[in-house]
């Protein structure tokens, strides 16, 4: 049968590439899925690209602390999801790892269980960026082979990342954020459509999403739908403050044309948008029942 994936223009031309398939066991499967679940890289596939990433992944583990998985200025080979275990990030702002004792530069993040690395040099035909070492014993990764991230994420996941990316290089509220956090801000959030005049938050319902205002224009009121005391266009954000503070939403959000915006969900709210709470929570509605141009101007400009 001729699957989607060779339909779809790329830029080798049609050959008769198919993806590895590693026989697994039903607990490795099991396993596998569990590890995958949360990771809002494998959301968007459907479900034969699924089934290729899962037939195509091996298992790696790694059984003490102070392996180093990826060496920075490497070449890249494998993308890895982290079943099990954790491992920290050490970037070495000179370019590769260097000789000596401070070689890998100083430590910048570290990444759990569901988490993910090694995308950027097989997405960018890059060096590795950073170098990934096991921080505990008993870890366990699966790692994808270039080709098959090329071939099968590379069309649909990372594709919407860098869609994403540009969209929220404008927003204000992001702005300080490293390049590379906005990559995963990217990745968890949710395209929603909505027509003009519907209703995208009500006032008093609990709150579970977070939103970017991506395209058209939407605005905010308190009881009465006249009363409006907010007026959002693109790059503004919305629906902060239920999650802020654990309250029924505060005003209702309704579409004034047709709205894209971009959600998203609690945890990933409070999780990817940590750095960025003090401004979250600076942000100041006065007077919200007398005016649109209220808002603190901090965010607003
Ligand atoms: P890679 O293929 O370059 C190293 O191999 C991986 O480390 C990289 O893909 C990412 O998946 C992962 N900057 C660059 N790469 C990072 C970072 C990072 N964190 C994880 N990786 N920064 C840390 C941000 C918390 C920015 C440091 C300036």
């Amino acid at each position: 049968s001729v699957s989607a994936e060779s339909l779809k223009p790329s830029g080798d031309t049609s050959d008769n590439w198919s993806p590895p398939f590693h026989e697994k066991t039903a607990d490795q499967i099991s396993r596998l899925k569990h590890a995958i679940q949360g990771n809002f890289l494998f959301s968007h596939l459907d479900d034969e690209q699924s089934h290729q990433i899962l037939g195509a992944l091996v298992e790696k583990p790694i059984p003490v602390k102070d392996i180093k998985v990826i060496s920075q200025g490497d070449a890249g080979d494998y993308f890895y999801v982290v079943e099990k275990g954790s491992f920290d990030v050490y970037v070495n702002p000179t370019g590769a790892i260097q000789p000596g004792p401070d070689g890998m530069g100083s430590k910048v993040g570290n990444i759990e269980a569901g988490g993910s690395f090694g995308e950027l040099a097989l997405m960018y035909n890059a060096p590795r960026a950073a170098t990934i070492v096991s921080a505990e014993g008993n870890c366990m990764l699966w790692a994808l082979d270039r080709v098959t991230f090329r071939r099968i994420l590379m069309e649909s996941t990372f594709a919407r990342r860098r869609m994403y990316e540009s969209f929220l290089e404008e927003v204000p509220l992001l702005s300080s954020l490293t390049p590379y956090e906005r990559s995963k801000i990217a990745d968890a959030l949710e395209t929603q459509k909505f027509p003009p005049g519907s209703v995208i938050i009500k006032e008093g319902d609990p709150g579970y999403s977070f939103y970017l205002l991506e395209d058209g224009a939407a605005g905010a009121y308190k009881g009465d739908p006249a009363n409006k005391v907010l007026q959002y266009k693109k790059g503004d954000f919305f629906g902060e403050l239920a999650l802020l503070n654990d309250a029924p939403r505060a005003a209702s959000v309704v579409a004034t044309t047709d709205v894209k915006v971009a959600t998203l969900g609690k945890n990933a709210f409070q999780r990817l948008l940590g750095p960025v709470e003090g401004i979250l929570r600076r942000t100041k509605y006065h007077g919200v029942k007398t005016g649109v141009e209220e808002m603190d101007p901090l965010h607003r400009d």
